[in-house]
């Protein structure tokens, strides 16, 4: 009784407050970050399914994002980087210890992750999409490739659509908590959309079939998010 209630609020209040549905955009992605806050969720813990199980992603917000955004922020005072951006982390993280690149990195990703999805089904915007098309051939194309980058990743760790210096389009994968915006990875860009594909990720519902959990995702993308994030650049 006492979590249905918890739940049932949380739920309440995600759809209530402006702020909350703002993280969706790139402007507030920003926001977020400087002060490095500890965004509530978008949407309620149920609002993805049947594509995101309500209890994964409960445990997924409410335990695994908690714990690397405390972890990260005890990491950051010990480092004088509470008021460092994200960005300059990340454009440094090989001169930083594994606690900031692992712990920035779960929250710093997690934070684009539940902001570029949505239960309202979306439509690609004109922009987004002749910027697909022409640096994939496709929407379609797009989607196969970067379906394969999360359906191959070994272990744990994302799939990417990023943005590069001259603006081109490209797909990637991580390990771990790793991101394009860090000094470490072959190719660095900045961040339009992100897949999480650890099994916490999908495990409870999916079991193995990690290629099910990929497939779904394009149910639920928020490509006003990932359009925002382009346009931003
Ligand atoms: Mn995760």
């Amino acid at each position: 009784m006492e979590r249905r209630k918890f739940i049932t609020v949380v739920g309440t209040a995600a759809v209530a407050t402006p702020v909350l549905g703002s993280l969706a955009s790139c402007a507030s992605d920003k926001k977020t970050f400087e002060g490095h806050k500890f965004p509530a969720l978008p949407y309620a813990y149920n609002a993805l399914e049947p594509y995101v199980d309500a209890e994964t992603m409960e445990l997924h917000y409410s335990k695994h994002y908690r714990g690397y955004y405390n972890k990260f922020m005890a990491a950051a005072e010990g480092a004088t980087l509470a008021d460092t951006p994200m960005e300059e982390i990340f454009a440094k993280i090989s001169d930083q210890p594994e606690g900031i690149r692992n712990n920035g990195g779960g929250y710093y990703n997690h934070t684009l992750f539940w902001g570029n999805m949505t239960p309202d089904k979306k439509e690609i915007p004109a922009e987004l999409k002749a910027a697909l098309e022409k640096d994939f051939g496709s929407v379609d194309k797009f989607k196969e490739e970067f379906s394969k980058a999360a359906k191959t990743r070994f272990g744990s760790g994302w799939a990417w659509l990023s943005v590069d210096k001259k603006g081109k389009l490209f797909i990637s994968s991580t390990p771990n908590q790793d991101n394009p915006l860090m000094n470490i990875v072959d190719e660095q860009g900045k961040p339009l959309l992100a897949l999480d594909v650890w099994e916490h990720a999908y495990y409870l519902h999916y079991q193995n079939r990690r290629a099910e959990y990929v497939d779904n995702f394009w149910n639920i993308v928020n490509w006003d998010t990932v359009n925002d994030r382009l346009a931003s650049v």
